[in-house]
């Protein structure tokens, strides 16, 4: 390969640890950490570490998690193991903290939390410290997290303890989610403050579709004395949405809400199962498509964290987020988008091996957004935004 330069004017920071990377959350689990394995080969072999400051993550400290998470809920994950999982005296508990099939207890859970903690607070920190201007924690990004909950594939609330040390030194910050599920936990989090912005697109229908929050007039408690009414902002899609309408719909409205809220620093969170063929996603986008909202994203120039999330089909994912890294590190106008020879695992992407596969025509889901549903959608947005101030 040939190392990518650098970005001019700019530093961006790579933030991982391989130890997350060997987890497994079980035989028929959808979330599979090995997905980061991928991605990381792929940044590697088009040489995009060269652009890069890396840092080894470490694991976030139990005091760091509980700038968020309740202590009781953190001693159960400290000290739960894999065969408490059948025991009758842990089942109040397990209950009580929503461990089960979507959130399993497996071996190294603690690690595995904390490590992917560690990475999202280190990279929040190198952008207060001035140290960069794009932190990139793919590890992270795990928006279902409660204070004292495990949901949705979730244990610790990378992105709420990243945004908490944001606030900081910046006295707004705006949360970007486009993972197809609605990001429940950090819009909870945050309810109460108008000092956090949450726009999340997702895919939503109440009674079928994880987590069943999320609906376009959802938009923080209304109460007259609560300044974060009006802070919370949703964009409920149906199937099969394409590139360009949600390219488009997704620069009306975030233009508007960095226009309107001016934040210091911005949050986005890039769930890759809102692609094409994702295992439990129902949208029809294109790698090219999912990466459009980074780079509209990054034209802003505010200080930009960027995590993983969701993703349950990993060549897809990794696909995503390499080609993500590339933008961020202005190199995507010159990789090849032909997989490298020397890719480890470069098998997982045949037979195409391109990082940018038609996904859209390889599984047809009807479109059900129609044009006029997506206007109505953008204008009752902005609509809401007059409620909020910069
Ligand atoms: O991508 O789960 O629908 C961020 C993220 O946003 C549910 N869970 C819950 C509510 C009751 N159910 C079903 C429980 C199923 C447990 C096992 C699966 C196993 C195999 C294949 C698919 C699933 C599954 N679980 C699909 N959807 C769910 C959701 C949770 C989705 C979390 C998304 C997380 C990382
Ligand atoms: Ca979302
Ligand atoms: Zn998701």
């Amino acid at each position: 390969y040939t190392p990518i330069p650098r970005p001019k004017g700019y530093r961006v920071s790579w933030h991982a640890n391989p130890a997350v990377e060997p987890h497994h959350f079980g035989q028929s689990h959808p979330m599979k950490p090995f997905r980061l394995t991928l991605t990381k080969q792929l940044v590697m072999a088009y040489g995009m570490h060269h652009a890069m400051d890396l840092y080894m993550t470490r694991a976030a400290t139990y005091e760091e998690m509980a700038d968020f998470h309740n202590t009781d809920y953190l001693d159960f994950l400290k000290t739960i193991i894999p065969s408490d999982m059948q025991s009758s005296d842990q089942s109040d508990s397990l209950a009580r903290f929503n461990f089960g099939d979507d959130c399993p207890v497996f071996d190294g859970l603690y690690n595995y939390a904390s490590l992917y903690a560690g990475g999202t607070i280190d990279a929040a920190r190198k952008l207060c410290n001035n140290q960069s201007d794009i932190a990139i924690n793919w590890s992270g990004g795990l928006h279902h997290a409660k204070k004292a909950e495990a949901s949705g594939f979730c244990y610790v609330n990378d992105i709420v303890l990243g945004i908490l040390q944001l606030l900081r030194h910046h006295p707004r910050v705006m949360y970007i989610d486009i993972d197809v599920h609605h990001g429940d936990g950090v819009e909870q989090a945050f309810w109460s403050t108008d000092r956090v912005l949450t726009v999340s697109f997702h895919k939503y229908d109440k009674d079928n579709f994880f987590p069943g929050t999320g609906a376009l007039d959802s938009n923080g408690p209304a109460h007259p004395l609560n300044p974060g009414a009006h802070h919370a902002l949703n964009v409920p899609l149906n199937d099969g949405i394409e590139d360009d309408d949600y390219i488009a719909l997704f620069k009306e409205i975030i233009g508007s809400c960095v226009s309107t809220y001016q934040p210091g620093a911005i949050v986005l969170q890039c769930g890759a199962d809102s692609l094409g063929c994702d295992r439990l996603g129902c949208f029809s986008l294109n790698v090219q498509a999912h990466g459009a909202c980074v780079a509209y994203t990054k034209t802003f120039g505010i200080p930009l964290l960027v995590v993983g999330g969701g993703g349950y089909t990993p060549r897809n994912v990794s696909r995503a987020w390499a080609h993500e890294t590339s933008i961020l590190v202005d190199a995507a106008n010159i990789i090849d988008p032909n997989i490298p020879d020397a890719v480890t695992f470069r098998n997982h992407f045949g037979p195409d091996y391109s990082l940018f596969p038609p996904l859209s025509d390889m599984r047809r889901i009807e479109n059900k957004n129609s044009r006029a549903y997506l206007a109505s959608l953008v204008r009752t947005i902005k609509e809401k935004l007059r409620y909020i101030q910069g």
